[in-house]
């Protein structure tokens, strides 16, 4: 008997509304804390709890067979993985910022200047794609204070209420990206587990029309 392997966020924006629709979905399992991998007890799935910025890698190496993650990490870690689905949720959108009092006509006063991110891949293609060259300073984390600690003019980060951008004495400048949670899988699944994911989506697509 096959079953299918889902990866979900351990804990953080993903993690309540994909446990969420889990539930939604009719499936049960125990979701202790702590608890790193579950076997759901009345539908053929297993579920992976990980760090998002690793379920790209472990779908795409049949580690985990779906999962379900931000567009953005999707984008950003170019694995082989197919978009299965667009979720609807945990939306936000990655937008170029600068400091509030630095004057911004358009996308020319980006040429030459240092940005940090920590998303190079999808930054460089939209740079790319508006002939715009600029360093891209990669950072893992607290990208907001780059500016104000003088290691770049500009940042592009993930933006949702824009409160945080405010809060750092930035505007948001310019929209490269939006994204919202995906269901991603792996692109060579075995026919049974395909049949599986086949009435997961099912149950999915019930759960989002009774929301329409
Ligand atoms: O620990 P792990 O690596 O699994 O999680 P993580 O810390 O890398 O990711 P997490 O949980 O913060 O975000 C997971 C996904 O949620 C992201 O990849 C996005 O797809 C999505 N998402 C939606 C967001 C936000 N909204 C969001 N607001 N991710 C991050 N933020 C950050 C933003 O960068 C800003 O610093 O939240 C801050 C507040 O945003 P404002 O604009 O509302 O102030
Ligand atoms: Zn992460």
């Amino acid at each position: 008997m096959s079953i299918l392997r889902i990866a979900l966020q351990k804990s953080g924006r993903l993690s309540e509304s994909s446990l969420a629709l889990i539930k939604e979905c009719g499936i049960d399992f125990q979701n202790g804390t702590g608890k790193l991998k579950s076997e759901a007890s009345n539908f053929p799935a297993e579920f992976l709890f990980l760090r998002d910025d690793d379920i790209p890698g472990y779908v795409a190496d049949g580690v985990a067979d779906i999962g379900i993650i931000g567009e953005n990490v999707m984008v950003e870690k170019n694995q082989e993985v197919r978009l299965i689905e667009r979720l609807g949720f945990s939306k936000c959108r990655l937008s170029v910022a600068v400091p509030k009092g630095k004057e911004y006509k358009g996308l020319q006063d980006l040429q030459g200047i240092d940005i940090a991110t920590s998303y190079p891949r999808i930054l460089s293609n939209f740079l790319q794609k508006h002939q715009i060259s600029a360093r891209i300073h990669e950072i893992s984390g607290s990208v907001e204070i780059a500016p104000s600690i003088g290691l770049a003019e500009a940042i592009c980060d993930i933006v949702s209420s824009g409160s945080t951008l405010m809060s750092n004495g930035l505007k948001e400048v310019e929209v490269v990206f939006h994204s919202e949670a995906v269901l991603i899988g792996n692109p060579n699944i075995s026919t049974e587990k395909q049949k599986i994911l086949e009435k997961l989506l099912f149950r999915i697509h019930a759960v989002q029309n009774a929301k329409k």
